[in-house]
C-alpha cells in the first residue's frame, strides 16, 4: 500500500467506499498535512519573510496534492473507490484571506518560493469571516460574513506568543500556520497571527459589529470597513498587529539560530506588500533597540532587511495615517517615526518627499522607499510611472533602489489543476519540461499549422464550457449557452477597471439586436466581481449589471442570442472554473492606472485572448504575441496622464455631442431598467457617468465596441481563432510566478 493510501486508511475507520465525501476530505486534509510535516523544511542561511494584508490561496487540497506530485495517484484510488476527487475537492471552503490580485500574488509568490526551494515564509492575520460573501438581493450585492475554518483545518496551532503594546491595553496573539509546499520540494510556512479574546459572537446583522471593542473584533475582517474613524482605527490596530507579532517572530527565530542581530540583514530579508505592513520599519527598529542596539545603528540595520512592492498609483489606496491617530492607538513607535521623518527633513528641503505631510499624515510609501533598500513596481510600465510620475522625486534620489518585477502567476494551479485537459495536450505534444520551466512552452508554436493540435484546443475550449454550465446551474441556478463566444471580465469592482464601460458594450449590443441586427454566434458575457461595502458607485455599477442580466434573460427577442450573467461571490474557485472557458479576456482599466493585472496571465495561459488597453501588464502580453493575436484599443497612458494634468477630459461633452453615447448612458434611467431596478441607483449613477465618471469610461467607449466587434467577428473563422490561442498559450511562460521570483531573489532577496 502507498504512503497515501495507508494515511488515508488510517484517518477513516471504515473503507473509502463506505465513507461519505466530507469523510474522505477530512481524511485526506490530515494525511497531506501528515506529509507535509515529514517533508523537508526548507532551510538557509538567509530567510525571506513576506509580509502582506493578504493570501488569497484558494483551496488547498488539490494544490497541496499536486505539489506533493500524488494528484493522479488519489484520483485513481478515489475512482476504484467510486468517488470523485472533483467532487472531494468541493467540499473545502476556500480560505477567505483575501480580497484581490495582490493577495492572489502573495499567494502564488509563496508557491513558487517554494517551488524554487528558498526560505521564505508568509506573515499575515488570521482573519476569521474574512472579506466578505457577497450575496446578490433584489439585484444588489449584499454583505455576509465568510466564516471559513473549520475543523479539521489546514491551520495548525503554535506554541509562540507575543505581546503587541497599544495605547490602553495590551493583546497577545496565538500564532495558526499554514503549510506551503512547493511543487515536489519542500516546506515553508505562512504564520498567521491571531487573539484568543476574538469573539465571533458580536457581528450582527451583515457584517456588522463594534468597531470599538479591538481586543474582541481584530481579527474577524479583512478590511473592515474605514468610512469612519472607528474603522479607520481598527486598521490601523490590525496593521501593528501584524507587525509587531511578525518582526517578534523574525527575532526570535534569527536569535534561536544564533545569528548576530547586528548582522540582521545577512540572514533576514522583509518584503514589505504594499504598505499595510509599513509599520514593520519603526516596529523593527524599536525592537532592535529593546536588545541593545544603539540608535543609529538600528536604523541602519533596518534600512538594509526591508525591500517594500508598491502595487498601485491610486491615491487613495496609499496610505497616509494621521499622526493624531497613530498617537491615540499605537504611541510605542510614533517617536520612532517622527525621528525617521526627522531625519529625512534635516537632509531633503523638498517637501513633496517628507515622510510628514504639512497636515500631519504619516505617508507609509514614502516611509518604504526612504528606510527600505528596493522599490519595486509589479509590471514594466507601472514601474516607468512611479519613475516618471507618481514617485519621481524618490527616483531621483534614489535611482538606485528602483526597479521592476512583473508579476507572474503559479502555472500549477492556473494550469495543472484549472484545466487539466489542456496540460494533458500540451504534455503530449511537447513533453513534460514545461511544468518546470515554462519557457518550454513556447515549443508549442510547432503546432500552429497542425489541424489535429489546433482541432483539440478547441475541443478542450468547448469542454470546459459545458463543464462551466453545469457547474454554474448547479451552484447559482445561472444559465450560460456553451456555444457560442465566452467573454468573461472578472476581477473586484472597481471604476478604473471599467466594469462600466463593458455594461455600456451590453446596452450597446441589446439595443442593436432589439433593432434587428442578430449577432451570428450567440454571445455570453460573464462578469464576477465584489465591491467594498463602502463604495457606493462600484455598488451602483453591480446593481446594473444585474438589472441588465434580469432585463435581457426576460426579452425573448434578444436573450436566444445575447446572455449577460454575474456571478455571486466571485472567488478563487469560480475564476479556476470560469478562466479556462473563456474565449475572451476583458482587460480595460484606463490606461496607467492598473498596475500590472494577473487575471490577464491566467487568461492567456488557458488560451483567451485579451481585448484590453495599454495598461499593466497587457503592454507585455502584446508585446509577446504581437498585433495580430491581442485586441488592444483605448487612449495610452501618456495621453491620459496628460488629460489628468490639464484637466482635459469633461464626460459631458461626450454626452452632449455624441447622440449614440447618450442614448446608451440614458438608457440607465430608462423606463425598463427603472421598471427592474432601484431608481436611486440607477439616477446616481447616470448623474456619474455624466458629470464625473474621473476613470474617463466615455473617452475610450467607442474604440471599445468598435474593437469588441473585430473581436466577435474574429472568432468566427476558428481555425484563425485557434492559431492565435496557440500564441497566446505558447507565450505565458514569461509570467510564469517561479520567473517572476527568480528576479526577486537575484535582484534584491539574494537568498542561495
Ligand atoms: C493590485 C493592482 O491593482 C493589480 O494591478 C496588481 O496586479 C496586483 C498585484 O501586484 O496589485 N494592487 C492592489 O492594491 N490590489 C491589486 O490587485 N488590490
Amino acid at each position: 500500500m502507498t504512503e497515501i493510501k495507508h494515511l488515508i486508511q488510517n484517518n477513516l475507520n471504515k473503507s473509502i467506499a463506505e465513507s461519505s465525501n466530507e469523510e474522505i476530505f477530512e481524511a485526506l486534509l490530515l494525511a497531506v498535512k501528515e506529509l507535509e510535516e515529514r517533508g523537508p523544511a526548507i532551510t538557509g542561511d538567509k530567510k525571506l519573510y513576506y509580509i502582506s494584508a493578504e493570501f488569497l490561496i484558494g483551496k488547498l487540497l488539490a494544490n497541496n496534492l499536486i505539489n506533493l506530485g500524488i494528484y493522479d495517484e488519489v484520483k485513481d484510488l478515489l475512482r476504484e473507490n467510486g468517488k470523485n476527487i472533483i467532487d472531494i475537492e468541493e467540499i473545502e471552503d476556500e480560505p477567505s484571506l483575501g480580497n484581490g490580485g495582490l493577495g492572489r500574488l502573495a499567494a502564488c509568490f509563496l508557491d513558487s518560493i517554494a517551488t524554487l526551494d528558498l526560505p521564505g515564509d508568509g506573515i499575515g492575520l488570521n482573519y476569521h469571516f474574512g472579506l466578505f460573501k457577497q450575496v446578490f438581493e433584489h439585484n444588489k450585492q449584499v454583505e455576509e460574513k465568510n466564516p471559513w475554518i473549520t475543523t479539521p483545518s489546514w491551520l495548525s496551532r503554535q506554541e509562540d506568543s507575543f505581546q503587541v503594546s497599544y495605547k490602553d491595553f495590551t493583546l497577545k496573539s496565538t500564532l495558526y500556520d499554514i503549510d506551503v509546499v512547493g511543487y515536489n520540494k519542500g516546506v515553508n510556512k505562512l504564520h498567521l497571527f491571531d487573539i484568543d479574546s476574538l469573539d465571533e459572537g458580536i457581528v450582527g446583522e451583515g457584517i456588522s459589529f463594534d468597531k470599538k471593542d479591538i481586543q474582541r473584533n481584530l481579527t474577524l475582517f479583512l478590511y473592515p470597513d474605514d468610512s469612519d474613524k472607528a474603522g479607520e482605527l481598527l486598521r490601523i490596530y490590525q496593521q501593528y498587529f501584524m507587525v509587531s507579532c511578525g518582526a517578534q517572530y523574525i527575532l526570535k527565530e534569527v536569535k534561536k539560530k544564533g545569528y548576530n542581530l547586528h548582522k540582521l540583514h545577512e540572514h533576514v530579508v522583509i518584503q514589505i506588500n504594499d504598505t499595510h505592513p509599513s509599520m514593520v520599519i519603526p516596529e523593527l527598529i524599536r525592537l532592535l533597540r529593546a536588545e541593545g542596539i544603539e540608535p543609529e545603528e538600528s536604523i541602519q540595520i533596518v534600512s538594509k532587511t526591508c525591500a517594500y512592492t508598491n502595487h498601485t498609483i491610486l491615491a487613495e489606496a496609499l496610505e497616509k495615517w494621521p499622526l493624531a491617530y497613530l498617537e491615540e492607538t499605537v504611541p510605542i513607535i510614533v517617536p520612532i517615526i517622527k525621528e525617521l521623518a526627522a531625519k529625512i527633513e534635516e537632509k531633503y528641503s523638498n517637501p513633496q518627499v517628507h515622510i510628514i505631510d504639512k497636515d500631519n499624515r504619516v505617508h507609509m510609501a514614502y516611509m518604504d522607499i526612504h528606510y527600505g533598500f528596493s522599490v519595486n513596481g509589479v509590471a514594466a510600465l507601472h514601474t516607468e510611472i512611479l519613475k516618471e510620475t507618481e514617485l519621481k522625486e524618490f527616483y531621483n534620489l534614489y535611482p538606485e533602489k528602483f526597479n521592476n518585477k512583473t508579476n507572474g502567476i503559479t502555472f500549477r494551479r492556473w494550469l495543472l489543476h484549472a484545466n487539466p485537459s489542456l496540460a494533458r495536450l500540451i504534455e503530449s505534444s511537447i513533453g513534460s519540461e514545461f511544468k518546470t520551466d515554462a519557457n518550454a512552452l513556447e515549443q508549442l508554436l510547432a503546432y500552429i499549422d497542425n489541424e489535429d493540435f489546433l482541432e483539440s484546443l478547441l475541443a478542450i475550449k468547448q469542454e470546459k464550457k459545458i463543464e462551466l454550465r453545469e457547474y454554474l446551474l448547479a451552484k447559482q441556478n445561472i444559465q450560460i449557452n456553451e456555444t457560442g463566444i465566452l467573454d468573461i471580465q472578472i476581477k473586484r469592482l472597481h471604476e478604473y477597471k471599467r466594469q462600466q464601460m463593458n455594461a455600456l458594450f451590453a446596452i450597446y449590443k441589446y439595443l442593436e439586436i432589439k433593432g434587428g441586427k442578430k449577432p451570428t454566434t450567440p454571445i455570453t458575457m460573464i462578469f464576477g466581481a465584489k465591491a467594498a461595502p463602502a463604495y457606493t458607485i462600484a455598488k451602483d455599477i453591480i446593481h446594473l449589471l444585474l438589472c441588465l442580466q434580469e432585463l435581457i434573460a426576460a426579452d425573448p427577442e434578444v436573450a436566444p442570442y445575447f446572455r449577460l450573467v454575474m456571478v455571486e461571490n466571485y472567488n478563487v474557485t469560480l475564476a479556476e472554473k470560469l478562466i479556462p472557458a473563456a474565449d475572451l479576456s476583458e482587460q480595460i482599466s484606463l490606461a496607467s492606472k492598473e498596475a500590472s493585472g494577473t487575471g490577464n496571465m491566467k487568461f492567456m495561459l488557458n488560451g483567451a485572448l485579451t481585448i484590453g488597453t495599454e495598461d499593466g501588464a497587457n503592454v507585455e502580453i502584446h508585446e509577446l504575441v504581437g498585433d495580430d493575436n491581442i485586441f488592444i484599443f483605448g487612449a495610452s497612458s501618456e495621453e491620459v496622464i496628460r488629460l489628468y494634468e490639464t484637466s482635459g477630459y469633461r464626460a459631458v461633452d461626450y454626452y452632449i455631442e455624441d447622440t449614440d453615447i447618450r442614448t446608451w448612458i440614458d438608457f440607465i434611467i430608462s423606463p425598463k431598467l427603472l421598471e427592474i431596478g432601484d431608481s436611486e441607483m440607477l439616477l446616481r449613477l447616470h448623474a456619474e457617468l455624466i458629470n464625473k465618471d474621473w476613470f474617463m469610461t466615455l473617452l475610450d467607449l467607442k474604440d471599445y465596441i468598435k474593437t469588441k466587434n473585430e473581436a466577435y467577428a474574429a472568432y468566427e473563422e476558428r481555425t484563425k481563432w485557434a492559431k492565435r490561442m496557440v500564441v497566446n498559450i505558447a507565450k505565458a511562460g514569461y509570467f510564469s510566478a517561479d520567473r517572476t521570483i527568480a528576479e526577486y531573489n537575484k535582484d534584491i532577496w539574494k537568498l542561495n
